[in-house]
């Protein structure tokens, strides 16, 4: 019998929306839970139960609970090996991973909620100075990622670093971070976002 997967879920969290793209380009049938991030659901003893981090997404397959958007997207495209995310060639796995988790390890964690919300309500920082860390630490990585792109082969077809960068150029947009200095960047973000496993994850759709 096939088993019911659930993905604990907010439009706007980047680490969801990686996992969105993912379930779609495998073609995976969800259901979704919505976990209000602004009414701090994520803290409630309902969720604690599932995720004890409180930290969304998480993924429930029958009764096995996976966390962490990495660990999902990993087991996902192991389990699922039809349209894969990461190449065979151990080489280039690597590369292409290292790539991935300079968003997901060296990016994003600066920049999550409570992060931000720490830097305000127990740092004594205004708005403007957690603009300014917001956009240092995304500017690293984009800095880093254009690199590599610059020098990669781009092919028609989606890969996990695609799935990382669609959403962390969507938040960057969000706060108004300037995108010129980034063309592969921006080329790369355009295409992925004119295929329909991306365009189905986006934000604006909401739970569907
Ligand atoms: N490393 C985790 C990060 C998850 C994460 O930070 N999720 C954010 C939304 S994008 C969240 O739940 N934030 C709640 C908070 O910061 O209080 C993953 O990749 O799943």
């Amino acid at each position: 019998m096939t088993k019911e997967i659930i993905l604990y879920d907010y439009p706007r969290s980047s680490a969801a929306y990686r996992v969105r793209i993912a379930l779609n380009l495998k073609g995976i049938h969800y259901q979704q839970v919505h976990v209000d991030l602004i009414n701090k659901d994520h803290n409630s003893d309902f969720y604690l139960a599932t995720n004890p981090q409180g930290l969304v997404p998480s993924l429930t397959i029958g009764d096995q609970i996976i966390t962490q958007s990495m660990a999902i997207i990993e087991w996902l495209d192991e389990t699922y090996p039809l349209q894969p995310l990461l190449p065979c060639d151990p080489m280039e796995k690597a590369q292409l991973r290292a790539q991935a988790y300079t968003i997901a390890c060296d990016t994003h964690p600066l920049n999550n909620l409570r992060v931000l919300n720490y830097l305000i309500n127990d740092m004594g920082h205004d708005e403007d100075e957690k603009m300014v860390w917001y956009h240092h630490w995304i500017k690293l990585a984009f800095a880093a990622i254009e690199t590599y792109l610059c020098a990669t082969v781009q092919i028609n077809q989606a890969n996990v670093l695609d799935v990382l960068l669609v959403p962390q150029a969507f938040n960057a947009n969000r706060f108004n971070l300037d995108m010129t200095p980034y063309p592969n960047i921006n080329q790369r973000v355009d295409w992925c976002n004119q295929q329909a496993a991306f365009k189905q994850a986006h934000p604006d759709k909401g739970l569907t």
